[in-house]
């Protein structure tokens, strides 16, 4: 190698280490990143992905470009996710239970009654056990960045309050495209159907479904409230949000670059928690506010759907697998033991 090539490089690499966007500053055409997401901008999710989308501009010098489509207008999570894992799309966000299609080990996390409160959520999913997970989707063409709080999921519905386990006889209710909402419910007694998030106002408006469950957040945000009238507080499950890349366009990218990503996905993450657990804080009462009418269980009653839920624990064990179980059950004991 001459002398002449050999300095070349190595000035190159000099530069490439003090200043790591120099490698492609007269590259004039910013990377552009179409990252979609299902709530209105006005969500906590809205928010979260415009926070992540000013950190990218920012630390990456106007190079990299976040494009945030809310409003599921790139399509419900479930096409989502398969336009990442083509590479017709670089990121999204939605929820872990729409992914256990995919990955199978994310339905660890639709464990009724997994978390009591956030503090066992966050500690167990940015501990060794949710990032186990989140590596599995790897092998199917996505990477995970980050769990985001989407939170503890109410019940609504417009037929009747639900005040103990019979009421839920026949209302027609709305869960999530994954099959342990679906035998749960099922095993409560409700006749449920899977749908995709997007169409979830219109079915409700439209009396296709008389209810669904979500967090309170997204009650409010979505305007449930303006097509639902009964909310029981059931907080039957934490429901996780989880940062999604392309792993094709991912793979593709320099590690400054995922270091950009990486980093604003970490600042999105404990921004998203902050900002959803204040609003959760007011939204019960601001529910109440818009004409919801909002009911508590019995401590018995509580039991009682506590138990029918969880009979549905044995057969997320086998198919997460025994050891993923013990493991997420031996997590959750430790972080209750640090209390
Ligand atoms: C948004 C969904 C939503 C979820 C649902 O795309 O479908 O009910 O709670 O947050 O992922």
């Amino acid at each position: 190698m001459s002398i002449f090539r050999r300095t070349l490089i190595a000035a190159t690499a000099a530069a490439a280490l003090t200043a790591p966007f120099a490698a492609f500053a007269q590259d004039i055409k910013p990377r552009l990143i179409r990252f979609g997401y299902g709530l209105n901008e006005q969500s906590n999710q809205g928010r979260a992905v415009k926070l992540f989308a000013d950190e990218v501009e920012k630390a990456s010098g106007g190079k990299m470009k976040v494009r945030a489509i809310g409003a599921a207008a790139l399509g419900s999570d479930v096409q989502m996710q398969q336009a990442l894992i083509g590479g017709a799309q670089e990121m999204m966000v939605g929820s872990t239970a729409t992914l256990v299609g995919i990955t199978k080990e994310m339905a660890i996390w639709d464990t009724p009654f997994l978390f009591n409160n956030t503090k066992e959520a966050d500690t167990v999913l940015d501990g060794p056990t949710g990032q186990k997970v989140m590596d599995k989707l790897q092998e199917k063409g996505l990477v995970g960045l980050v769990y985001w709080e989407n939170g503890f999921r109410n019940l609504t519905n417009n037929k009747q309050p639900v005040n103990k386990l019979e009421d839920l006889n026949g209302i027609k209710l709305r869960v999530m495209q994954n099959n342990v909402f679906l035998e749960s419910f099922k095993t409560l007694g409700a006749n449920a159907v899977p749908l995709p998030f997007s169409e979830l106002f219109t079915a409700l408006e439209t009396k296709t479904v008389d209810g669904q469950e979500n967090p309170y957040n997204t009650i409010l945000s979505s305007k449930f409230y303006e097509v639902q009238k009964y909310l029981t507080v059931t907080n039957h499950v934490y429901s996780p949000w989880i940062v999604t890349v392309s792993k094709k366009w991912w793979d593709g990218l320099s590690n400054d670059e995922k270091k950009v990503l990486m980093d604003a996905a970490r600042k999105s993450r404990d921004f998203e928690r902050q900002d959803t657990r204040a609003e959760a804080g007011k939204a019960l009462g601001e529910l109440k506010a818009k004409g919801m009418q909002i009911n508590e269980l019995s401590p018995a009653e509580a039991n009682r759907m506590r138990s029918q839920l969880t009979r549905v624990n044995a057969s997320i064990a086998t198919n997460v697998g025994m050891d993923l179980w013990n493991e997420a059950q031996a997590a959750v004991s430790r972080t209750r033991g640090a209390k």
